[in-house]
């Protein structure tokens, strides 16, 4: 039987290392499958520099780069493989506003993030943006899969 239904879509999620930090990976991965999509995979990473500095090389030379680095090799990061339809803007929608000071309540970043005073956007979660965001950054992430 042939069917022309969509091929579902993945995305690269990170908790980053304030969301493991604060124990909120549970919480986290409950919203992704509450909203229905599906773990392909998931792995606690200890990331390089040179993988963050690839993972967000659109950002190099903007002044906040070198202190998110930092912040992403503060501590471990769990690295999510999200599948479903729509699941690149959903999750993006459910992670909310970059600020999370202005996120919305109801997304990860307005329920659970706030300002900490501190140099960096510390704010939970990263999703990627695009369909070639997300290829390449599973490939960086999860280099067997
Ligand atoms: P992400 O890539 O983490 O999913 O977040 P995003 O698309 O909402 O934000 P993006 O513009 O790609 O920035 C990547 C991460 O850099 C930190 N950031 N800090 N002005 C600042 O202090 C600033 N701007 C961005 C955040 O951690 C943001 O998620
Ligand atoms: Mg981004």
């Amino acid at each position: 039987m042939t069917t022309n239904a969509p091929a579902v879509s993945r995305t690269l999620v990170l908790v980053k290392p304030d969301g493991v930090r604060r124990g909120l990976s549970g919480e986290i991965l409950r919203r992704i499958e509450a909203k229905g999509y599906t773990l392909a995979a998931v792995q606690l990473v200890t990331p390089s520099r040179e993988l963050l500095e690839e993972h967000y090389a659109e950002h190099q030379g903007k002044p906040f780069f070198e202190p998110l680095v930092e912040f992403m090799l503060s501590g471990p990061v769990l690295a999510v493989v999200a599948e479903g339809h729509g699941v690149i803007p959903g999750f993006r929608s459910l992670a909310g506003a970059t600020d999370p000071t202005a996120a919305a309540p109801g997304t990860v970043r307005g329920d659970l993030g706030r300002d900490w005073g501190l140099k960096v956007t510390q704010n939970l979660v990263h999703g990627s943006d695009s369909e070639e965001s997300a290829a390449r950054e599973i490939a960086l992430w999860f280099p067997a899969a």
